[in-house]
């Protein structure tokens, strides 16, 4: 068994910065062999800071995530889209805990990641940085950003670290009904009236690129591709995900009546794909580096949503110290 004899060897996450080559291989082997890597297997520990750095920056993006959405809540056009919508937005909590949950097992704590999320040290997804400016955007979101979410987690459920992998089961799950709720949305706008069906158009203008952006930068500007194809932590680089959304998210706006907002888009009938027009890296770049149109407002709303929040967490954990205390007393009287 791979994973007892690797163990043996180096059971201790601290001691894997010691590279030996043996290790190495047998790691790698294991992963040639679609065999899943646990918590407590040997792993390099450039392996272990990239499973921390990318599902710690995937469960920063769910909780960000839910600013956008959130802004709408209290103007939803019916009950009903309201209820839908607080379902959707408490998903992505859960995806954000359930995240975390996973990259604790790599030996990094909640509390970490979360000093480097307020304090701008770590990344979340570029798309939650953009403002939501009509009800039509709550469609856009649903129907774009989950869907390329999906594009791209999909095959994180084959992730060779396997915390990772089972909790992207029941995100891809839930996220495949965001992305239906987004859909229906549009549908409906876009079926509408004039002006319903000018919003949703105007919603898919603002969201298409930063959603064709999600999927980060060109392959041969990726830094980390390479090696976490190698290691199967990404089953698909980033421009074959993102053609895949292209190719599948062209018919669905064709279906609704809306234009996607790319003068050069066109359909290669060698390859079958539609090709986009050129993407503006600077903007993403802009983006990363804090200056998108809600960088700012995303950032301090957080940190205000963490500190007002700090009773709250105070009162719980007394309340469980007195219960525990109270139990011990039983047991000792008992
Ligand atoms: N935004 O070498 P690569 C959702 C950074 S969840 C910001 O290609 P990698 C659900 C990257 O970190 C959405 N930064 O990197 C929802 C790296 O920076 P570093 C989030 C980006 O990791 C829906 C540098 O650029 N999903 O939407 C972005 O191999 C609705 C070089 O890039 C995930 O996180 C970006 N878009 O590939 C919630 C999925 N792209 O560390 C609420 C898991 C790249 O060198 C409402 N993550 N960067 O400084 C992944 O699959 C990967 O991390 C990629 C990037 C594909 C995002």
């Amino acid at each position: 068994m791979y994973t007892q004899a690797l163990n043996d060897k180096d059971p201790s996450p601290a001691e894997d910065t010691i590279e030996d080559p043996v290790l190495a291989e047998r790691f790698q082997s294991r992963i040639d062999q679609e065999l899943r890597i646990e918590a407590n297997d040997w792993m390099p520990a450039a392996y272990r800071r990239t499973l921390q750095r990318q599902i710690a920056q995937h469960a920063h993006s769910e909780v960000i995530g839910m600013q956008p959405e959130g802004n709408w809540l209290t103007r939803a056009p019916t009950l009903k889209r309201k209820a839908i919508l607080l379902a959707k937005i408490q998903d992505e909590a859960g995806h954000g805990l359930y995240l975390y949950s996973a990259a604790e097992t790599l030996g990094i704590s909640r509390e970490e990641m979360e000093s480097q999320l307020l304090t701008g040290k770590a990344r979340y997804s570029s798309i939650f940085n953009y403002p939501t400016l009509n009800w039509a955007d709550m469609g856009a979101i649903g129907w774009l950003v989950d869907g390329a979410a999906i594009m791209n987690q999909v095959p994180l459920c084959r992730c060779s670290y396997g915390p990772y992998a089972r909790a992207m089961v029941r995100v891809c799950k839930e996220e495949s009904f965001h992305q239906r709720q987004g859909y229906d949305i549009m549908t409906q706008m876009a079926k509408g009236t004039a002006a319903q069906k000018a919003m949703a158009q105007d919603a898919l203008n603002r969201t298409w690129w930063p959603s064709i952006m999600m999927f980060g930068p060109h392959d041969s500007d990726s830094s980390h591709s390479e090696q976490s194809m190698a290691w199967k932590i990404k089953r698909f680089s980033n421009d074959d995900l993102r053609q895949k959304f292209i190719n599948a998210t062209v018919p669905q706006a064709e279906y609704l009546g809306l234009t996607i907002p790319d003068p050069d888009l066109k359909f290669n009938e060698e390859t079958g794909n539609w090709e986009s027009g050129p993407i503006d890296w600077d903007e993403f770049k802009q983006v990363l580096a804090g200056n998108g149109p809600c960088n700012h407002l995303r950032l301090s709303t957080r940190q205000r949503a963490v500190a007002e929040g700090e009773w709250v967490r105070e009162a719980a954990a007394a309340h469980a110290a007195k219960q525990s205390a109270r139990a011990t007393n039983k047991e000792e009287a008992a």
